[in-house]
């Protein structure tokens, strides 16, 4: 088999791009370790930039999307028993959209499937060879066969447990990283949500997050040890510690229901660099990770998706490889400023356990800086809402 760009790994990253090659002209072939169901499956982001939202237009994807997608104007900080708003619409002239990440794949498949991109399901042991040269290919077994790939490019679109970050050699990769001594709890909930806008919480008992899906499905988290099992948090006990870490005004009209989905995220901070190593791209999860707080997970592969998607289309359609030779630096510039913010926002919302009396009291200065600034909430809409392109 041929193709022009062979894509490892059909998540959001490699579908959002591979849609956009199609659109251009561009030929592109998915190939995904899982199953459809279990990609879909899958409980992850809800909040998209705007930049995000463009790109699904671009890539013809965005029509449900605009349907049923929530505009966010603002976004609520609960500081103990009290709420302060952040209006992203005034300060900066931009909203955020609440759709999930499990409907965005839902699209981008859908859109696969109408216009015949071909995607290779259960496609195992995937291996890249000759990236280094102009005829690079993959390999994957499939139903007990060996099968060969041949193609100009390759993106690495894999998550961080895919193989494309591992076959940059050692001497070449560099790898940055944090992890953070807590993970969040995580409950998905057909009950209708706790505000009309995100609450983020910083509570002595530790962070919390009210979030939501549509107005019968909400997301809730709670910060907990890395050690907690989901088993350690029955219902019963998931909403009475979100109860005291939220404000009583919002506590006392909460309503609770059976999970129908539950997980445990650990949080972590991660970049690789470089993020191109002779014909091989990487974009997303693969290259690097933020802890969720700032939403900025899922964005950020939809800007690396930008970059690569625009130099791909310059090399075919304008034989110019500027593009190409700059992706790299061009998209670590914007993740390194989300890697940033994701780590603030982190650090104001969340509980330590070695955090001394006078780390406490800087984080609640920080906290009441924001609350009174208008400069300071708009660094933070600034952020939330996406730097440019
Ligand atoms: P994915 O989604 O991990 O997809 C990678 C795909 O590659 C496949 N794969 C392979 N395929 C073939 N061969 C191999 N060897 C392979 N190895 C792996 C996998 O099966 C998978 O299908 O990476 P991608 O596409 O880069 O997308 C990244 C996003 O999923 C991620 O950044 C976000 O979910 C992060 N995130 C959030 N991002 C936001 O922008 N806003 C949010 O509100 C937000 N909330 C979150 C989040 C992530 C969370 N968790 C669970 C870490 C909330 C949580 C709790
Ligand atoms: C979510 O709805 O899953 C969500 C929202 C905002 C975040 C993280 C996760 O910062």
């Amino acid at each position: 088999m041929r193709t022009q760009v062979a894509i490892i790994g059909g998540g959001p990253s490699g579908l959002l791009l591979g849609q956009l090659l199609l659109k251009n002209g561009i030929d592109a072939i998915v190939l995904e370790r899982q199953t459809r169901e279990y990609v879909l499956g899958r409980i992850r982001a809800g909040v998209l930039e705007v930049g995000f939202v463009d790109l699904m237009q671009e890539a013809g994807v965005s029509d449900r999307m605009e349907r049923e997608g929530f505009v966010h104007d603002g976004t609520q900080i609960a500081l103990d028993n009290s709420l302060f708003r952040i209006d992203f619409t005034r300060l900066t002239g931009k909203p955020v959209v609440v759709y999930g990440q499990t409907e965005v794949t839902r699209d981008l498949y859908e859109a696969r499937d109408a216009e015949g991109g071909k995607t290779v399901f259960q496609a195992q042991d995937v291996c890249i060879h000759d990236a280094k040269t102009d005829q690079p290919h993959l390999t994957y077994s499939k139903d007990g066969k060996t099968h060969r790939l041949d193609c100009d490019f390759i993106a690495g679109c894999d998550g961080f447990h895919g193989i494309s970050r591992q076959t940059i050699p050692q001497d070449i990769r560099r790898e940055y990283e944090k992890s953070y001594p807590f993970g969040w709890m995580g409950i998905l909930s057909e009950t209708p949500p706790a505000s009309p806008e995100l609450i983020y919480a910083n509570s002595q008992r530790g962070f919390a997050l009210c979030s939501m899906r549509n107005d019968n499905l909400s997301r809730y988290y709670v910060q907990c040890p890395l050690s907690d099992r989901v088993e350690d948090w029955p219902d019963g006990r998931f909403w009475e510690e979100l109860k005291q870490r939220i404000p009583a005004q919002v506590a006392e009209t909460l309503v609770t229901g059976p999970s129908i989905e539950k997980s445990i995220a650990p949080l972590r901070s991660f970049v690789s660099e470089p993020m191109r190593w002779g014909r091989l791209f990487l974009c997303g999860d693969a290259a690097h990770i933020v802890p969720p707080t700032g939403a900025k997970g899922l964005n950020t592969a939809a800007s690396d998706v930008h970059y690569l998607y625009n130099a791909l289309v310059q090399h075919y359609q304008e034989k110019d490889d500027d593009g190409l030779d700059r992706y790299s630096e061009r998209a670590l510039a914007r993740i390194w400023k989300a890697e940033r913010f994701s780590w603030w926002m982190t650090n104001l919302l969340h509980r330590f356990p070695e955090q001394s009396a006078f780390d406490l009291k800087i984080q609640r200065a920080d906290l009441e800086y924001l609350r009174n600034s208008e400069a300071a909430q708009t660094a933070l809409a600034e952020n939330y809402v996406g730097l440019p392109y």
